[in-house]
């Protein structure tokens, strides 16, 4: 059996507050017309891919936004994405924010099968940003204020593989690729949402783009897995968000990557079978990791420097067995 599956990163351009979900959902349809010319078996569409990204706004009234919400999927405007992808026969991922019918809020990624089945749910993991309204930022990150966190990182059998998603910050941290990367990822969907500008930080501006690779080459490469990264890009309501959608191998180079901040579609052929290259050999888990000297990622949340040494107050004596 061969495991070979054509994927087409759907970059979106920049949403705007008052674009009504019925022009974005044609604009997806676009692409994934776009993804069906390019024989896509799987089109990947990024984080809150149905509205602007709202979290750059505060209210006093949290339900003031419940309008950016999903309270069903499909929704009656979402449902001609599913209907035009089952007659296309191709699979999506599609990020979006969720209401749950006892009213709990969360940043969620689904994937659909090529018959318009939902198969597997993801809830963000990583919340970034802060809580609670920061009036000297040029503009808010208040994830942490309009959703909950999700709790798991889980994998599905989909595509004849085994796949994981993951939202946007995720991708910044290896826990999140190692938790999929243990349970047999072979294909891990990442949708972002990425401002150019890191208001506590602008040094690290410059190095957005870079960074954005670097996690997920690592994440790829260090897991034996296929990554598929895809922004909403652009110019949104005044913020510069990232583009630079890609799709990596397991040996952790990009194969391709759109070259624009708009609406694109980029596409590779993705042989899950090349996981085996590196999850056999370097990255045999089974044979060669060692849990046992790892148990501070799990027991501890924060840095704890032991006892007797301070930063900058080392004293160069000689080491002792
Ligand atoms: N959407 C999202 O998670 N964006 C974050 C911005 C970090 S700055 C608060 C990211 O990691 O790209």
């Amino acid at each position: 059996m061969t495991r070979v599956l054509k994927i087409g990163a759907a970059q979106l351009g920049p949403i705007q507050r008052d674009d009504n979900r019925k022009e974005v959902v044609e604009r997806l349809i676009a692409l994934l017309n776009k993804g069906a010319v390019e024989s896509c078996d799987l089109v990947v569409f990024p984080e809150l891919a149905l509205t602007t990204f709202f979290p750059r706004w505060w209210s006093e009234n949290i339900a003031e936004f419940d309008h950016f919400f999903e309270t069903e999927m499909p929704s009656r405007e979402v449902q001609p994405l599913f209907d035009e992808a089952k007659k296309l026969s191709i699979g999506f991922h599609l990020g979006y924010a969720e209401m749950t019918p006892d009213g709990h809020r969360y940043n969620t990624s689904i994937l659909v099968s090529k018959n318009g089945d939902v198969l597997g749910k993801y809830r963000k993991v990583h919340l970034p940003g802060h809580e609670e309204h920061e009036p000297w930022r040029t503009f808010q990150h208040l994830e942490r204020y309009y959703f909950e966190p999700g709790n798991e990182f889980k994998v599905f059998g989909a595509f004849d593989g085994v796949v994981g998603m993951a939202i946007c910050n995720d991708r910044r941290w290896s826990e999140t690729y190692r938790v999929l990367g243990l349970q047999g990822c072979e294909l891990a969907l990442i949708g972002y949402n990425t401002p150019v500008h890191y208001p506590p930080d602008p040094s690290q501006d410059a190095l957005a783009g870079f960074h954005n690779h670097l996690v997920m080459q690592s994440g790829a490469y260090q897991n034996g897995m296929w990554v598929v990264g895809v922004a909403k890009a652009g110019n949104e309501e005044g913020c510069d968000l990232l583009g630079e959608s890609s799709i990596i191998a397991p040996s952790g180079e990009i194969v391709a990557q759109c070259s624009t901040v708009e609406d694109e579609l980029v596409s590779a052929v993705a042989d899950l079978d090349m996981c085996a290259n590196y999850k056999d050999t370097l990255f045999d888990f089974d044979r060669y990791r060692r849990p046992e000297v790892y148990k501070a990622i799990t027991s501890q949340v924060g840095i704890e420097i032991p006892e007797g040494i301070e930063a900058g107050k080392q004293d160069d004596g000689h080491l002792e067995d």
